[in-house]
């Protein structure tokens, strides 16, 4: 995606891997544009026209516009599963919301972020893992001040909450900001990095690596006799797979992790 502040031309671009052109599209004057990919390759993309229009299209490996559709809403991050869902995260009149589209872009749900606010640039940020599950990550602040502390929420693709995390700042610190986020496609690890500013005036970096608890214990998202078995034929022991919530042995908290949610993804 290429913006143009000056001519207001916007173009949508492939390149191969050798840089070589492979089509060019003209786009609305636009910004702010969020793209991902299904595991077709076919690329959905959100952008801007103004602070509360957008629109949302996708194309083709080839270029071709498969449909589009425009939005009332400030888009700030999407992130697409292997097999959809395709997640939005956007300021709608002032709340952060997160939506799921299927592929074809059929909204299937949508949920709210209260804890976000809009005037404090928050940098939500989005991930999904091959279950499709999905991860919100943004800062936010406790009390009307700045924000002090990152905040991840988890849905899993049909919408059901996975839990609130909340990692404190510094005390110290009046402003956090996070500069980078990253989920491993296993869903296992969410690193977070950023920034923040103390109170007497000074920088500092911080990093969050936080294990989350994955039922898809060989990754291919699919909970599946497979992963029970693995589960089960590891009970007592040790194996780092399918011990689940990482607690060093694989026991019945793993085993009811797989049943609960038996048959997610498939
Ligand atoms: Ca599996
Ligand atoms: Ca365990």
């Amino acid at each position: 995606m290429l913006h143009n502040y000056s001519t207001r031309q916007t173009r949508l671009i492939r390149l191969n891997a050798s840089g070589a052109l492979q089509w060019d599209i003209e786009l609305p004057a636009s910004y702010a544009a969020y793209m991902g990919f299904d595991s077709a390759g076919d690329l959905y993309i959100v952008y801007q026209m103004d602070r509360s229009r957008a629109r949302f299209a996708v194309y083709t490996p080839t270029g071709e516009l498969r449909w589009e559709r425009e939005e009332l809403m400030n888009a700030q991050s999407l992130a697409v599963a292997p097999r959809g869902p395709v997640y939005i995260a956007a300021f709608v009149q002032g709340t952060l919301r997160l939506r799921a589209y299927t592929v074809a872009g059929q909204l299937m749900w949508e949920r709210e972020v209260p804890e976000v606010l809009a005037d404090e640039f928050p940098r939500a940020r989005l991930h999904v893992d091959a279950l499709g599950r999905v991860f919100l990550s943004a800062s936010t602040t406790p009390q009307l001040s700045m924000p002090r502390q990152a905040l991840v929420v988890g849905y899993t693709a049909e919408g059901r909450p996975l839990g609130q995390l909340l990692f404190p700042n510094r005390a110290d610190a009046y402003l956090m900001w996070i500069d980078s986020a990253s989920l491993d496609p296993r869903g296992r690890f969410l690193t977070l990095a950023g920034r923040l500013w103390t109170d007497m005036g000074d920088y500092d970096g911080f990093v969050v690596h936080h294990r989350l608890t994955s039922p898809d214990v060989d990754g291919n998202g699919c909970v599946d006799e497979a992963d029970l078995l693995a589960v089960l034929l590891n009970f007592g022991g040790s194996n780092s797979a399918p011990d689940l919530n990482g607690d060093g042995v694989v026991d019945d908290a793993d085993l009811l992790t797989v049943l609960f949610s038996f048959g997610e993804g498939c």
